[in-house]
C-alpha cells in the first residue's frame, strides 16, 4: 500500500480543474466570514464570486450556521421515500410562496445537476400523464449550462462538457444570444436579439410541436460567461411555447435568490415558466441542495391524476430534502427576507452597473455585460492562447486578495448580495489595476 502524507494534494481528483497546474501552485482557502475568504496563512480574499455563485448572504452567517448545528443534533438524516420530516414540508411551502404565480409544488434534489435532470423527467412524466406520449423531444440552447448529468449535458450547449460523452437522443438547441458586434457594452438587457427566440418556431416546424416536451434555458446564462437575455427575448420564448403547448423550464440555479435583483429571474423579468430549477443560493451554499418548482397543473396531472394508488413518479434521491439542507434552506430564506437582500441586490444594481462599466477602455476589455449583481468583463484573447490572459488575471487577483471567476477569456463577477458600495469600488478598482499590469 502506498503511504501518503495527510496533506498530500495528489489523491483528490479535483472537479473542473487543471489538476496538474493547481497541484504545482495550490490556492487554498481555510475559513470565511461575510465578504471574505481567508487563506491558511491568514491572507484575506475579497469574494467577488459568492463562492461559486452560491453564497448570496455572505459567508458563515450565524443564523444559518446555528440552524445546521441544531438540526444535526436533532435529526441528522431522515429518508423522504415513504417517510417525512417536518422541515422539508415547511421548506417546500416557503418556496411555493416565494416562486411566482402557481409554481407551488417542489421536488428536492441534492444539487443543481440533479434538479435539472429531475425537471426534464418531470416534463416527460407530465406529457405522458396527459396522454402526449410522443412529446419527448427536449430543446436547450447553445452555450447553455445545466449541470453535468447526462440529461444536463444533453440539453446544455457547452461543447467541452458534451464532447466525448454520450448524450440523449431527441435533443435540439436554440442559438445563443451573445453578439459582440451588435450588443457590446450593453448596460443590462441588450436591445438587440429578441428575434433569436423565433428560431424556436423553426425547430417546431422541423420536428412538429407534437413531438416536443419542453424548452429549457437559463434566464441569464452564467457559466458560458454571463449572457444577459435581450429585451423581449424570454417573453417571446414564453409566447411561442404557450402557443404550441410546450413546457418552458427556467434553470434558475444561478439566477435564483436575489442574484438578478428579485427572488427569481422569472419574477424580476415578469416571465413565468412552467418549471423552475434552483440550487446554490437555496441554502446559501452551506449544505448541498437542489429543487424543482412546478406549476400546480403539472403536479395535479402527474400525482393527483395517476391511475392507481401506488408511486406516481419513479424518481428521487437519498438526499432529496435532507434535514440539514432543509434547515439551512429555511434559515437562509429567513436571512434573505429579514435583511431584504433581493431588494438590496435590485437597489445596488445601478451602482454596480456604473462601477463595472467604468472598466470600459481598460486594457484588453472588449465587452462588459451586467444584470442584477452579476457582471462579465470579456478580454481579448492572446493570439494562439485562448483563455490564458484571463487565467493570468485570475491568478494575479487571488495572489492580491481578490476572488474572481474566469471562463475562457471572460471574467465573471457575482459577489454576495451583502457587498457594500465601498467593496464594489475596491473590487472594480483592484481589477482595473490588475488588468493594467497584465500583458
Ligand atoms: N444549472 C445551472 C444554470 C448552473 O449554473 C447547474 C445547473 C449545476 O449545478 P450543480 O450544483 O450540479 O453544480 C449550474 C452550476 C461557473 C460555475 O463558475 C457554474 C456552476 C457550477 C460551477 C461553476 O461557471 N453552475
Amino acid at each position: 500500500m502506498t503511504q501518503r502524507a495527510a496533506n498530500d494534494l495528489d489523491p483528490f481528483w479535483m472537479p473542473f480543474t487543471a489538476n496538474r497546474s493547481f497541484k504545482a501552485h495550490p490556492r487554498l482557502l481555510a475559513s470565511a466570514r461575510d465578504m471574505h475568504y481567508f487563506t491558511p496563512d491568514g491572507r484575506s480574499i475579497l469574494d467577488g464570486t459568492a463562492g461559486l455563485w452560491c453564497v448570496n448572504a455572505g459567508h458563515a452567517r450565524k443564523p444559518i450556521v446555528e440552524a445546521i448545528q441544531r438540526q444535526a443534533e436533532v435529526l441528522d438524516y431522515a429518508p423522504t421515500f415513504q417517510l417525512g420530516h417536518p422541515l422539508v414540508f415547511e421548506l417546500a411551502a416557503r418556496l411555493g410562496m416565494l416562486f411566482p404565480a402557481d409554481i407551488n409544488h417542489v421536488f428536492f434534489a441534492g444539487s443543481g445537476s440533479e434538479a435539472v435532470d429531475s425537471a426534464l423527467k418531470i416534463a416527460l412524466a407530465y406529457q405522458r400523464a396527459r396522454g402526449f406520449e410522443n412529446r419527448t423531444r427536449l430543446i436547450g440552447r447553445q452555450k447553455g449550462y445545466h449541470g453535468v448529468g447526462f440529461g444536463g449535458i444533453s440539453v446544455g450547449g457547452l461543447e467541452n462538457n458534451r464532447r466525448g460523452f454520450l448524450t440523449l437522443p431527441g435533443v435540439d438547441h436554440l442559438p445563443h444570444t451573445l453578439n459582440l458586434e451588435k450588443a457590446a457594452f450593453s448596460r443590462g438587457q441588450p436591445a438587440w436579439g429578441a428575434h433569436l427566440a423565433d428560431e424556436l418556431e423553426v425547430l417546431i416546424a422541423e420536428h412538429g410541436a407534437e413531438t416536443i416536451a419542453a424548452v429549457i434555458v437559463e434566464p441569464m446564462s452564467g457559466s458560458a460567461g454571463v449572457i444577459v437575455p435581450p429585451v423581449g427575448y424570454l417573453e417571446r420564448l414564453r409566447d411561442i411555447t404557450t402557443r404550441h403547448d410546450i413546457l418552458l423550464i427556467f434553470d434558475e440555479v444561478i439566477t435564483g435568490f436575489g442574484r438578478v435583483g428579485g427572488a427569481t429571474a422569472a419574477e424580476t423579468l415578469g416571465v413565468i415558466p412552467d418549471l423552475l430549477t434552483c440550487a446554490k443560493g437555496l441554502t446559501n451554499g452551506a449544505v448541498p441542495m437542489g429543487a424543482v418548482g412546478v406549476r400546480s397543473a403539472i403536479y395535479d396531472a402527474v400525482v393527483n391524476g395517476a391511475a392507481g394508488p401506488g408511486i406516481e413518479f419513479f424518481h428521487g434521491y437519498t438526499y432529496s430534502g435532507h434535514p440539514l439542507a432543509a434547515a439551512a434552506g429555511l434559515a437562509t430564506l429567513d436571512v434573505y427576507e429579514g435583511e431584504g437582500l433581493y431588494d438590496r441586490a435590485r437597489d445596488l444594481g445601478p451602482y454596480w452597473e456604473e462601477a463595472v462599466h467604468s472598466l470600459e477602455g481598460a486594457p484588453h476589455v472588449i465587452d462588459i455585460r451586467n444584470m442584477g449583481l452579476v457582471a462579465a468583463v470579456e478580454l481579448a484573447p492572446r493570439p494562439d492562447a485562448p483563455g490564458a490572459r484571463a487565467t493570468e488575471v485570475f491568478h494575479r487577483a487571488f495572489d492580491e486578495g481578490l476572488l474572481i471567476r474566469v471562463t475562457g477569456d471572460v471574467i465573471a463577477l457575482s459577489p454576495p448580495l451583502i457587498i457594500s458600495r465601498e467593496q464594489i469600488d475596491e473590487l472594480v478598482g483592484r481589477l482595473a489595476d490588475i488588468l493594467r499590469d497584465t500583458p
